[in-house]
């Protein structure tokens, strides 16, 4: 026994800041990411291919991101952008839900991965678990636009 909590070594800076697009566009740093409250969230991530696992993941609640920029009422989608340019968008409803995580069942994403953040949330399917967010937009889609039309998946597993 050893006065050590730290059990997974030393913590890997989380080296993207993210851009946060709402009534205002605010850059967080890593540093701010990881200094707003965290909390976890255990999805099993479910791909059309087949593969299928259970994580538990800890992050910050999307919608808090928001705090500062600002999320206007009107928002119906948010659109999350990765690093890759893989791009998804998402009902605002279900987003309620999601974290930006950067822990990955106790262990930094980034010590395993080559990406940092993983966009997760319980009612959004596999393929649209960004990982490595750049960027969350706030949008107001009208009814006759697609959500689908603002969207980049290509389909990797
Ligand atoms: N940035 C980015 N995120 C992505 C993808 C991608 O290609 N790029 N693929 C998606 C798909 S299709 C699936 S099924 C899951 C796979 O996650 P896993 O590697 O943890 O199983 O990540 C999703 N997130
Ligand atoms: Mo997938």
């Amino acid at each position: 026994m050893h006065a050590q909590h730290d059990r997974s070594g030393p913590v890997i800076p989380l080296s993207e800041p993210i851009l946060v697009r709402g009534d205002s566009s605010v850059t967080l740093s890593g540093p701010e990411l990881r200094g707003l409250p965290a909390e976890d969230r255990t999805v099993t991530v479910a791909c059309a291919s087949g593969t299928r696992h259970t994580a538990t993941w800890t992050g910050v609640p999307v919608l808090d991101l928001f705090e500062a920029a600002g999320l206007d009422d009107e928002t119906t989608h948010l659109v999350v952008e990765s690093t890759d340019g893989y791009r998804v968008c998402i009902d605002v409803y279900a987003a309620l839900d999601a974290v930006v995580s950067y822990t990955r069942d106790g262990t930094p994403i980034g010590e395993e991965h080559d990406y940092e953040t993983r966009f997760i949330a319980p009612d959004v399917d596999g393929s649209r678990t960004v990982k490595g967010v750049r960027a969350v937009e706030a949008r107001a889609l009208d009814p006759a636009t697609d959500p689908e039309s603002l969207e980049d998946i290509f389909k990797k597993p």
